[in-house]
């Protein structure tokens, strides 16, 4: 862990962060700040220093920090129902299951919580699906994935990670999947066999250092799943919502995928929700007892969707994140830095890539904590700027100012 760095780190921070590091497995490594309230696009330490959240929870906060519609849902839902299982029917279930496949275009919806869950759901109908529907022989399946992925932790998708560090001490790991590089047409058309049943790929890589595969990829990857009848599974579980300026990453290149996986936003900042979206032919395939989650569509996370939805589409935060991104990256590349290799991205989820001399991008994100901006570093060399999709334009050029500044 960071820095409980006498000279840095304030009285009440240190107190906590010395807590954690006594009792806390060190499975993180977070920045020396200790967060005690939040509100849009504001936290405030517990010291009481305020920061401007320029990482919105790897964009779980889309709609910023203690949305009054969003609390507001959570309260009152809370109050009559959280939660009932999945034995009984509740009143924001199918509520919940039309507005997200309107939303979607999708026709079925299977609930879950953490966007890993969703992630092994979407892999587990992809199987179920090769078996019953496409006739790949049984315990034949394969799903390709790309180099670099993110798709969370557990040991299924761990096992197809190209990162040491996710795997490393934690085989035996689970066979059927195959890597190809990302962005990479001809080595997709190339793993592709008569038991491959899906291509599961995140249309912008996030944790892989805000990757935009080439322009067309998506588009043509998607062709390519449809003539070898592979479904295309898009994890738009950090890009989706709204993060890239359209609902849906995908969008951009005019794709709806087969499988669609939502997670993080989707819960409004609050609580974890995530989602498998396809079509009856895909999703169909489950029969009651297959595959299900104590938490999945409870009361209260379909409530908080619900709203969460809502206002994304009512406040057009999609379009915002378009136009407020496009000016920010234009002016992050206009900075004359010694440090910046690239600014890429879309919408409000752009990588300050920095050169190999700059040092590691987290020194930055600590410089940038200390100027009263919090980001966070991906893989080493890129910062990751990724504001709430409530902030305005003052608040964008404070960090801007900062972030200049820090990068000088
Ligand atoms: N898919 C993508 C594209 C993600 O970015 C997941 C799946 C997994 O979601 P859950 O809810 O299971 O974490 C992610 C998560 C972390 C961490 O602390 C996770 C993400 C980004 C940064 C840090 O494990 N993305």
């Amino acid at each position: 862990m960071e820095g409980t760095d006498p000279v840095s780190v304030a009285p009440e921070s240190a107190r906590n962060i010395a807590q954690v590091e006594a009792h806390s497995a060190r499975n993180y490594a977070p920045l020396p700040v200790v967060i005690a309230r939040g509100s849009g696009v504001w936290v405030e330490d517990v010291d009481g220093k305020r920061y401007l959240d320029l990482l919105s929870a790897y964009s779980a906060l889309n709609f910023g920090h203690g949305h009054p519609e969003i609390v507001s849902t959570f309260v009152d839902q809370a109050r009559r129902l959280a939660l009932t299982s999945r034995a009984f029917h509740h009143d924001q279930f199918g509520p919940f299951c039309e507005e997200i496949t309107r939303l979607t275009g999708q026709d079925l919806v299977l609930p879950m919580n953490t966007g890993a869950e969703g992630v092994e759901t979407a892999l587990k109908t992809a199987r179920k699906w090769g078996y019953q529907v496409k006739g790949v022989p049984d315990g034949q399946a394969e799903i390709i994935v790309c180099a670099g992925n993110f798709h969370g932790r557990t040991i299924t998708i761990v096992s197809f990670s190209d990162d040491a560090q996710y795997r490393d001490g934690f085989g035996p790991f689970t066979p059927g999947f195959r890597l190809v590089p990302y962005g990479d047409l001809a080595a997709l058309e190339q793993a592709i066999t008569p038991n491959t049943v899906g291509f599961l790929v995140e249309p912008i890589q996030g944790e892989g250092g805000i990757v935009v595969p080439p322009a067309g990829f998506l588009a043509k990857a998607r062709e390519l799943c449809r003539q070898h009848r592979v479904l295309f599974i898009a994890d738009e579980i950090q890009t989706g919502l709204g993060r890239t300026g359209k609902l849906f990453a995908c969008d951009h290149e005019g794709v709806k995928p087969d499988m669609l996986i939502l997670g993080k936003a989707l819960g409004g900042g609050l609580m974890p929700v995530s989602a498998v979206l396809a079509s009856r032919e895909v999703l169909g395939v489950f029969e009651p007892g297959d595959h299900g989650s104590t938490f999945g569509g409870n009361p209260l996370a379909c409530a908080v969707a619900r709203t969460a939805m809502r206002v994304l589409t009512r406040d057009g935060l999609a379009d915002r994140a378009h136009e407020l991104g496009a000016q920010f990256m234009d002016r992050l590349r206009q900075l004359d830095s010694p440090h910046v290799q690239e600014i890429r991205g879309r919408g409000l989820l752009i990588g300050i890539a920095l050169k190999p001399a700059a040092g590691p991008a987290k020194a930055f994100a600590k410089q940038l904590m200390h100027e009263g901006v919090l980001c966070k570093d991906t893989v080493e060399s890129v910062l990751r700027i990724a504001p709430p999709l409530v902030i305005d334009q003052t608040e964008l050029d404070w960090a801007y100012e900062r972030i200049a500044r820090v990068l000088h």
